[in-house]
C-alpha cells in the first residue's frame, strides 16, 4: 500500500497542552508520525511519496473562508497582542450569549474553537495545510485507480468542523478527501471513524447530507471527549437522516464488544454500496493509550484491518489519533497489514 507523508508535520510542534489544570507537553506530538513511518518502512508496507500541493480550493469545499483566514493569521495576531505563551482560548459563545465574532484575538480563539487543550503556535497553519495535502494526494492516487492508500496525516482532522478547531485538529482531512471523491464524480462515500474519540467534526460537516454516510465507534460522550456529540440517537437531519450512525461504547470496552460494533458498521457500509471508503484511523483505542479507555490489543488491529478489506471497496486510510507513542507504529501498521493480507 502506498503511504503519503511529509516532514512538514514537524512544523506542528506546540510545547503546551492544557491537561488536568497543567500545561503539559502535547500528547499529539511529532514522534507519533516518526514511529508510524519507521514501522511502515520496517515491514515494507509499500511505496512512500511526498504530497502534491492542492492549494486551498479543496479545503474551502469543507471549511468557511473566515475560519481559514483566522487559522492563517492567528499566531501572528496572538504575538502582536503581546501574549507570552502559546495561543489558548479562555472564553466561548456559551448558552444564551451572542455568536458574533469578536475582533480581539483572545475572543476570536473562543469563537473558532471547540476545546482549549489545543494550543496554536508557530507553524501550526503550515502543518495543517500540509496534512490536508497528504490526504488529498492519497485520495488522488485512489481516484487514479489504486485500491487503497494510507494518508499519514498530522495534525489529525476529525474533530475540526467547518468553522472550529480543537481536539488537536484544524483542517478535517477525512472530510476534505471525501468531498474530493464526490467532486471528482463519486456519488456515495462512506466514512468509518475508528478513532477512540467521536468524529464530531466529520459528523457535523455531513449531518444534513445523503452523499456521505458517516459512522463512528467511540468512547461514550458521558465519559469521553468531545463530550457534547456522539450519542446513538444522532442519525442525521433532513435529507441526511439515516446517513449518520454512532456506536458509543463504555469504559473498559475490549475487542469482543468493539468488534461487534465494527461488524454492524461494516455491514451497513456494505449495504450502502459506496464508491469509496474513508477510514478515520485512530489507534487511541489501544489498551495503554494514555488518554483513552478502550482495551484493544495490538493483534486486534490486524483483525479489523481484514474486516475493512472484506468490503472490497477503494479505501483511503487517514491517520487521526493514537498517543501510546511506543506502540503507535505497530498498531497503525497492523491495520494496514491486516487489510492487505
Ligand atoms: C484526534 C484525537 O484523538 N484527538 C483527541 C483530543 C483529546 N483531547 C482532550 C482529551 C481529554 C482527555 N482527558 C482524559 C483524562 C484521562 N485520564
Ligand atoms: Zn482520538
Amino acid at each position: 500500500m502506498l503511504t503519503v507523508q511529509t516532514d512538514k508535520h514537524k512544523l506542528r510542534d506546540a510545547k503546551t497542552e492544557l491537561h488536568g489544570g497543567q500545561l503539559v507537553p502535547p500528547f499529539e506530538c511529532p514522534a507519533r508520525v516518526d514511529r508510524i513511518l519507521e514501522r511502515a518502512k520496517a515491514v515494507k508496507l509499500g511505496e512512500f511519496r511526498e504530497p502534491d500541493d492542492f492549494g486551498l480550493d479543496p479545503v474551502r469545499r469543507i471549511h468557511d473562508a473566515k475560519f481559514l483566514d483566522f487559522l492563517s493569521t492567528c499566531w501572528d495576531e496572538w504575538q502582536a497582542a503581546g501574549f507570552k505563551g502559546e495561543a489558548i482560548p479562555t472564553g466561548w459563545p456559551a448558552r444564551r450569549m451572542q455568536t458574533r465574532c469578536p475582533e480581539f484575538i483572545d475572543g476570536k480563539l473562543g469563537y473558532y474553537s471547540l476545546a482549549a487543550e489545543t494550543a496554536i503556535s508557530n507553524g501550526t497553519w503550515e502543518a495543517a495545510k500540509a496534512s490536508a495535502n497528504v490526504a488529498l494526494t492519497a485520495q488522488a492516487e485512489i481516484a487514479k485507480g489504486a485500491s487503497s492508500a494510507f494518508a499519514l496525516c498530522r495534525p489529525p482532522g476529525h474533530h475540526a468542523t467547518s468553522d472550529m478547531y480543537g481536539g488537536y485538529c484544524f483542517i478535517n482531512n477525512a472530510a476534505v478527501a471525501a468531498q474530493a471523491f464526490l467532486d471528482q464524480g463519486a456519488s456515495r462515500v462512506a466514512i468509518l471513524d475508528v478513532d477512540f474519540h467521536h468524529g464530531n467534526g466529520t459528523q457535523d460537516i455531513f449531518y444534513g447530507r445523503d452523499d456521505v454516510f458517516f459512522q463512528s465507534l467511540h468512547g461514550e460522550p458521558q465519559h469521553a471527549f468531545p463530550y457534547f456529540l456522539g450519542y446513538a440517537d444522532e442519525l442525521g437531519k433532513e435529507k441526511g437522516e439515516g446517513f449518520t450512525a454512532n456506536y458509543p461504547l463504555p469504559p473498559g470496552t475490549d475487542f469482543a464488544s468493539w468488534g461487534d460494533a465494527m461488524t454492524a458498521a461494516i455491514k451497513r457500509i456494505h449495504d450502502y454500496g459506496p464508491d469509496a471508503v474513508v477510514i478515520s484511523l485512530g489507534v487511541d483505542t489501544y489498551k495503554d493509550d494514555p488518554i483513552s479507555f478502550f482495551k484493544l490489543e495490538s493483534d486486534d488491529y490486524k483483525t479489523y484491518g481484514a474486516m475493512i478489506a472484506d468490503l472490497k471497496r477503494p479505501t483511503l486510510f487517514v491517520m487521526e489519533g493514537g498517543y501510546a507513542v511506543e506502540e503507535i507504529g505497530i498498531n497503525a501498521v497492523n491495520v494496514l497489514m491486516g487489510f492487505e493480507d
